[in-house]
């Protein structure tokens, strides 16, 4: 892996700048891809954000599996950790969120009210890149404010959001962290889109997408792809896309570079399976 790539200059800053409007915040919302909430959580935020109140909200449930999403809730629940689901791009979970922002801010807004204040909280949504953090901001204050992409890196700087007259967010970059040594989740941080598409060969993380979702969902992905079946040799699970679409080149050979694109934008895109790639009980194992 590349590690320039991996860790762009850009996001130094980033972090520097976070690390400096802490000052002015009151709670930290954690935006994270519900279809890996795991992999999309970014680690160092549990230093960097320490001393905060903080809420993590399960960002795109759309696509990932339902009944995953609610043990994800019941575990950091069971854990003290406010938490939510949210679908941003629609208004799922919006006034939830606003209230267990509401909740997390409720000791200094306390405070504030015995001196005769009424406290306006400022909170910070934080992420990695392409979770859903402005799309969440703009969703929330209900108008288009922060810009949004599908890709990560669309946020470049901070930029404050007025939500009413009590409420304020702060959108914020995407930040990775500055080493992986879990090949698996750098992988799904691709996956997802997290990771910008030139870090890793395209058609070898194709490859490794369909080997996981074979484990998760082989129905679902023989019903999109015909001649993908659970008889198909692994080495050939890329060439089976391309058949099953006739994306084959001159005297026969499949145009796995073609494949690889289709099959990521239908993955992306919720197409082939909502689905989740992580338990709480794998996450719980990892720590161990
Ligand atoms: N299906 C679905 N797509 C979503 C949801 N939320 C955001 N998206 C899409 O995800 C992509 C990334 O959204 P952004 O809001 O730009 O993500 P971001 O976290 O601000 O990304 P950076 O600024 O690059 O770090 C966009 O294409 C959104 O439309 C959701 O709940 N469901
Ligand atoms: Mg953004």
């Amino acid at each position: 892996m590349n590690a320039i790539n991996w860790y762009p200059g850009h996001m130094a800053k980033a972090r520097r700048e976070l690390v400096e409007s802490l000052k002015l915040i009151d709670v930290v919302v954690e935006i994270v891809d519900a279809r890996a909430p795991r992999a999309t959580r970014n680690p160092d935020f549990d230093d960097l954000f320490a001393q905060k109140m903080r809420v993590i909200l399960l960002n795109k449930s759309d696509l990932a599996d339902d009944a995953a999403t609610d043990a994800w809730l019941r575990y950091y629940r069971s854990q003290g950790i406010l938490a939510g689901k949210i679908v941003s791009t629609a208004s799922n979970g919006k006034a939830q969120a606003v209230r267990l922002i509401g909740e997390a801010a409720s000791e200094q807004v306390a405070r504030m009210k015995e001196k005769g204040v009424q406290k306006t909280v400022r909170a910070l949504v934080v992420g990695i890149p392409n979770v859903g953090k402005s799309t969440f901001i703009n969703r929330i204050a209900g108008e288009t404010r922060a810009k949004v992409g599908d890709k990560p890196g669309v946020t470049k700087g901070k930029q404050w959001v007025k939500v009413s007259p009590y409420l304020e967010l702060l959108d914020s970059p995407g930040l990775l962290w500055p080493k992986l040594e879990d090949q698996q989740a750098a992988r799904r941080l691709a996956f997802l889109g997290s990771i910008k598409d030139d870090i890793l060969e395209q058609e070898t993380l194709a490859w490794e997408l369909l080997k996981e979702l074979r484990e998760i969902c082989p129905d679902a992905l023989t019903e999109r792809y015909r001649k993908l079946t659970p008889e198909t040799p692994e080495a050939d699970l890329l060439d089976a896309v391309c058949e099953s679409r006739g994306f084959v080149r001159k005297g026969g050979i499949p145009d796995t570079e073609r494949g690889a694109r289709v099959l990521m934008d239908e993955f992306r895109a919720g197409r082939i399976a909502h689905i989740t790639f992580e338990t709480p009980e794998q996450a719980e194992e990892e720590r161990e």
